[in-house]
C-alpha cells in the first residue's frame, strides 16, 4: 500500500488523531452498508422506516426493520478494520473514535469512550417516561414493546432523520476534530450531517485528513489523501506502521 511520505511521517510523530467511521467499516463483518449498489436504502426507503413520524404511523414495520438489522448484527463479528481501531487507541495518547454505525461492533471490538453519533441498535428507551431499555422482548403477536413502569411505546434508541443527535455527543466529537493533527474517515460516503462536517472541520484547524474507503466520496475533493480500499486491508497496515514506530 503507498501512502505519502506526509502520511509517514505523521504516523511517527503524531499523539492526536482523530476517526470518523461509517458503515463501510462493518462490511467486511457482513452488515451491508446504506447507499452502496445493493446497500440496504436501495431495497428500503429511509423516509418510510429512519424517522419518527413513519416510527408512530407504524412501529410494527419500525420494529421489524430493526429487528431484522439485530439479527444480521448479532450474527457477525467485528472484523480486523475494528480490532486495528482499537489497537491504535492503546499506541496514541490523544485518540477519538466517532462513529455514525449502530452496530456495536466498535465496542466489540474492545474500542473504549466511543462517540456514537447516531445511537445504538443494543438500546432503546421509552418515549412517554425516558426509561432506558437494553433488551427488549419483542415477541411475534406483539412486535412493539412497551414500558414496564408506565406501558408506553418502546423505541429503537437510534437518531432518526430530522432528529437531534444526544445531548453532547456532537459537541465532544467537533472537539476531538477541533485539535487532532490527523484526522481518518473511513467508510462513509459523507452524505449525512452534522456527522460529515467533521473532516471539514478537521481540515479547516490544520489537521492532515486522510478518507479509507471503496470509492471516491462527496469530501474526496476536499480531503488531504484519499486511499481507495477495504478497510479490513488498510487499517492494520497502517496500525502496524505506528506500532512499529512505537518500538
Ligand atoms: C439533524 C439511523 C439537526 C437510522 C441515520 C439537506 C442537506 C443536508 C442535510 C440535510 C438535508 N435535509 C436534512 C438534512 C439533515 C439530515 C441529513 O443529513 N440528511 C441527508 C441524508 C441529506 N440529517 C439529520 O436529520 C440528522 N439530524 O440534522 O438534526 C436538526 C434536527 C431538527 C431540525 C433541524 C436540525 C440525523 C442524521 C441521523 C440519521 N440516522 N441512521 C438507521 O441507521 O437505521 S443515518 C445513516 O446514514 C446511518 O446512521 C449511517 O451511519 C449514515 C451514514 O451512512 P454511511 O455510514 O456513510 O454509509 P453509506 O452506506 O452511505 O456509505 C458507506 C461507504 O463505505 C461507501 O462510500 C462505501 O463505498 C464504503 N465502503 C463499503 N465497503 C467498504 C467501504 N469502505 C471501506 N472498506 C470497505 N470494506
Ligand atoms: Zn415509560
Amino acid at each position: 500500500m503507498n501512502i505519502s511520505n506526509k502520511l509517514c511521517s505523521l504516523l511517527h510523530t503524531t499523539e492526536s488523531i482523530c476517526v470518523l467511521t461509517g458503515a463501510g467499516i462493518s462490511a467486511e463483518s457482513g452488515v451491508e452498508t446504506f447507499r452502496g449498489s445493493n446497500g440496504l436504502w436501495s431495497k428500503l426507503k429511509p423516509e418510510e422506516l429512519a424517522n419518527f413520524d413513519a416510527f408512530m404511523r407504524n412501529p410494527d414495520l419500525v420494529w421489524e426493520w430493526y429487528n431484522y438489522q439485530k439479527k444480521i448484527i448479532h450474527d457477525v463479528k467485528p472484523n480486523p478494520a475494528h480490532y486495528a481501531l482499537a489497537h491504535l487507541q492503546d499506541l496514541v495518547k490523544d485518540f477519538t473514535l466517532i462513529t455514525q454505525n449502530i452496530d456495536n461492533l466498535h465496542i466489540r471490538a474492545g474500542s473504549k469512550n466511543v462517540l456514537e453519533l447516531h445511537g445504538n441498535i443494543e438500546r432503546s428507551y421509552c418515549i412517554s417516561c425516558g426509561k432506558s431499555v437494553t433488551h427488549v422482548e419483542v415477541t411475534l403477536e406483539n412486535k412493539v414493546p412497551h414500558c414496564s413502569s408506565c406501558h408506553g411505546i418502546i423505541r429503537p434508541d437510534i437518531v432518526w432523520f430530522g432528529e437531534m443527535l444526544p445531548e453532547g455527543v456532537f459537541e465532544m466529537a467537533t472537539d476531538a476534530a477541533t485539535r487532532c493533527e490527523l484526522f481518518l474517515s473511513i467508510g462513509t460516503s459523507a452524505v449525512v450531517y452534522p456527522a460529515a462536517n467533521l473532516p471539514l472541520i478537521a481540515r479547516k484547524q490544520g489537521a492532515y485528513v486522510v478518507e479509507i474507503n471503496m470509492e471516491r466520496t462527496e469530501i474526496s475533493n476536499s480531503v488531504d489523501e484519499t486511499l481507495l480500499g477495504k478497510a479490513g486491508e488498510i487499517l492494520p497496515q497502517l496500525v502496524k506502521m505506528k506500532e512499529e514506530i512505537k518500538g
